[in-house]
């Protein structure tokens, strides 16, 4: 048996040895965590990923030596998140991004609520199912979540506790429900929401709008089941730059009043409606 100390300097130098092997730029990484992240990387298949890089996007405190930042390349991991990954020891991540990867019929895990520091988590096209746990409402520190491009389902996620968020991307899922009525109420901070390509119901709005100071500058609500006609509250979303209603059932005669107020519109795309006459019965 080593001395510990012994014990740990090998360890110390073998991971060294396996930290120049895989390039990691994280010279601030304790040897643990570099630990940790080789032991992550191997809860997947990734045959076909770049070796000599695929750690490149990693960070540590360098204080603490903890990992603060993981980002891998895209295409890299195949195979199942699961619930005992070693990633969710990684409890002080601000900035996580595992986009672009393939995480086959994955559900997501509720213990992503463990990395509660986390202020960044990109997600999105993988191939992630099912509904989002409600964990989730523990990331109060988020600023951007991004899920799109998956195969989610359920209604619209518990986000009451994320009230930082200023950038919330769930499109090309399958989100059926309406939109919560309070949802710019508890994310005041909120600048760009992208809804796209959902089963998403209701009115043509976003619920509220009318008595909060919003500061959606980026608002996609295309391709879901809204329908009837685009209401009024919209009209106080006075920074919206984008807004995007393309493939809903949007009643006739539009009132284009209601966009006149948004001075600082750049982009309208009403395209493809499936427009039906106005019934005023
Ligand atoms: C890995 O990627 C880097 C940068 O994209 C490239 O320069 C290098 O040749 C690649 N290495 C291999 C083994 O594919
Ligand atoms: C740690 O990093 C911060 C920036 O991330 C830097 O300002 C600081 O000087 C660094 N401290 C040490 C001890 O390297
Ligand atoms: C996440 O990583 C992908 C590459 O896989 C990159 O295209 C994207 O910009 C990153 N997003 C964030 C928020 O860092
Ligand atoms: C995680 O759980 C699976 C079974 O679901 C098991 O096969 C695997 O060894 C566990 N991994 C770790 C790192 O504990
Ligand atoms: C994702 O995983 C599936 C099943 O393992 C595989 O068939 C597919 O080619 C993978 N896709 C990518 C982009 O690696
Ligand atoms: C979310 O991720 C998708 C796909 O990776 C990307 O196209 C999109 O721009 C991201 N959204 C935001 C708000 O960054
Ligand atoms: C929201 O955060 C509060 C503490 O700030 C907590 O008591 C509550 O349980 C959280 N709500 C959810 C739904 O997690
Ligand atoms: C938002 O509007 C709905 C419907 O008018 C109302 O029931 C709800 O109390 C409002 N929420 C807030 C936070 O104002
Ligand atoms: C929208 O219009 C289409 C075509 O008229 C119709 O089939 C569909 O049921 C309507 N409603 C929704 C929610 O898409
Ligand atoms: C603004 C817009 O594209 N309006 C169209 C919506 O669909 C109806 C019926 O198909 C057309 O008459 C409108 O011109």
């Amino acid at each position: 048996m080593m001395q510990p100390r012994l014990r740990s300097r090998f360890l110390f130098i073998l991971l060294l040895f396996a930290s120049t092997f895989l390039a990691i730029n994280a010279l601030a990484c304790r040897p643990d965590q570099i630990q940790a992240i080789l032991q992550f990387k191997n809860e997947f298949e990734s045959g076909g990923c770049n070796r000599s890089d695929y750690l490149n996007g990693v960070l540590c405190d360098n204080v603490t030596g903890a990992v603060t930042k993981l980002q891998l390349p895209s295409g890299c991991f195949t195979g199942t998140l699961k619930s005992n990954s070693s990633l969710f020891g990684f409890n002080h991540l601000l900035y996580l991004n595992l986009s672009h990867n393939n995480f086959t019929s994955s559900s997501l895990p509720s213990e992503f609520s463990n990395l509660n520091r986390l202020e960044v988590l990109s997600l999105s096209s993988n191939s992630f199912t099912g509904q989002v746990p409600s964990s989730f409402s523990n990331l109060i520190f988020l600023t951007h979540l991004n899920l799109s491009h998956n195969q989610l389902t359920g209604s619209f996620p518990l986000v009451r506790n994320l009230t930082k968020l200023s950038s919330l991307d769930l499109s090309y899922n399958q989100f059926s429900r309406t939109i919560p009525s309070d949802l710019l109420q508890t994310m005041p901070f909120l600048s760009h929401l992208n809804l796209k390509e959902n089963h998403l119901t209701g009115p043509i709005e976003v619920p509220n709008s009318s008595s909060s100071t919003s500061r959606l500058v980026y608002l996609s609500l295309g391709n879901n089941k809204f329908e009837g006609q685009i209401l009024k509250p919209i009209s106080k979303l006075i920074h919206l730059e984008y807004l995007e209603l393309s493939s809903l059932n949007i009643s006739y005669p539009i009132d284009l009043s209601i966009f006149s107020s948004l001075k600082a519109l750049l982009i309208l795309d009403i395209s493809k409606n499936r427009s039906i006459p106005y019934s005023t019965t």
